[in-house]
């Protein structure tokens, strides 16, 4: 894991500046208190992505911490960033995607970890938390959740037959954007996910543009390629996993675990289909997703407690066991199952970890022509 992290937006990567010894993960270690400190009102309430934690997970911190949980999810960074910029959420822990976080972060809607509070931040990955720094510098606000990528997946034995052939394109984005493929897959089922900054990175890189390009001309263009295919879009789903398993679709612009889902779903239901994340030559959008705590938090300790929680190698090998998604935590890998450790649509090779488009956001200057794009190819004009 690691060169991915690189920012696409303007800033270079910079090694992560000597932070003083008392803000390392590794040394704040010695400062923990005997138990975990909580607040008065034992709640605590979390904003997520769906279907991206352990069936287990809140039950058993509940359990453990004598903490009510409220667990809430939204479907795209777009909906946690409305929540966000509003105030006043009500949320203490929320999810937020990196590159898209990097104007929250600029903003002030975060507040600095209490590191002492969470021992655990030993068991990152010193790698993956230095390319994490480019972004939050320091690594005073975020802490790893999942990491993935969003690429095309698609039903074997249907792309198969609606193709009349067992060959697929190297770059696997043509099935979904290249008209000649996408017509033939019009029939099958073509499904996308709901949000721009999904949907337009890979658009942009498919013509060759910058993902996170701050060109309006850029994002244009990208649309224009967009409404050649659009008529072949099924479906924008934000209930991807059950769209797949339920065969809404054969092909599909969705995140890396969440096709691995809908695989697991299809092979436990008997079905005969073979669901597939691809790894296209030209590289799938990286991502990842980080804990942050809202400045206007309300139960900053419970928060606290329960990121360490996550934190135990226990919990972070769940995640990529249960869920298959990798979560930074490098204490976790010995107890990662072997199948999962060498899925490479899990965890990447270095090769197709190299190609993967890096994390970025778009500059506050092209957000209206982002969403004009976007929704006129919704739309379809
Ligand atoms: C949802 C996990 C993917 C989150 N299941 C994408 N940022």
């Amino acid at each position: 894991m690691a060169a991915a992290f690189l920012v696409a937006c303007g800033k270079k990567e910079e090694p992560v500046v000597a932070a003083p010894a008392e803000s390392t993960p590794a040394a704040a270690a010695p400062a923990a208190p005997a138990g975990p400190i909580l607040d008065d009102e034992k709640v605590l309430n979390i904003y997520n992505w769906p279907d991206y934690i352990t069936e287990n997970m809140v039950a058993d911190f509940e359990k453990e911490f004598g903490i009510k949980v409220n667990y809430d999810t939204f479907e795209n960074n777009e909906a946690l960033h409305a929540k966000l910029v509003a105030g006043n959420s009500g949320y203490d822990i929320v999810v937020p995607t990196v590159g898209f976080s990097k104007k929250q972060l600029e903003a002030g809607l975060y507040q600095p970890l209490k590191k002492e509070q969470i021992p655990n931040l030993a068991n990152l990955d010193p790698e993956f938390m230095t390319k994490l720094a480019a972004i939050d510098e320091g690594n005073r606000h975020y802490v790893p959740w999942g990491w993935g990528f969003t690429t095309v997946g698609i039903n074997r034995q249907k792309v198969a037959a609606a193709l009349g052939t067992d060959a697929l394109p190297e770059n696997s984005w043509e099935l979904v954007f290249n008209p000649e493929y996408s017509r033939k897959l019009r029939s099958c089922g073509i499904l996308f996910l709901d949000s721009p900054t999904e949907i337009m990175p890979a658009a942009l890189h498919y013509i060759g543009k910058d993902a996170y390009s701050g060109n309006p001309d850029d994002l244009r263009a990208a649309g224009e390629m967009l409404a050649k295919i659009r008529p072949d879009v099924r479906l924008f789903s934000s209930t991807m996993i059950d769209d797949i398993a339920g065969g809404k679709g054969c092909a599909f612009i969705g995140w890396s675990g969440d096709i691995n889902i809908a695989k697991d779903r299809v092979n436990e239901m008997g079905g005969k289909d073979e669901i597939v994340p691809l790894l296209p030559s030209t590289g799938g959008v990286f991502f990842a997703d980080v804990m942050a705590i809202p400045a206007d938090a309300k139960h900053v300790n419970n928060a606290h407690a329960f990121i360490d929680f996550f934190l135990r190698a226990e919990n972070g090998a769940a995640m990529a066991n249960e869920v298959n998604y990798p979560t930074g935590n490098k204490a976790a890998m010995p107890l990662i199952d072997e199948a999962i450790k060498s899925n490479q649509t899990i965890f990447l090779d270095d090769a197709n970890m190299s190609r993967l488009i890096p994390s970025g956001g778009y500059p506050n200057e092209v957000s209206s022509v982002l969403n004009e794009v976007y929704n006129a190819f919704k739309r379809g004009r």
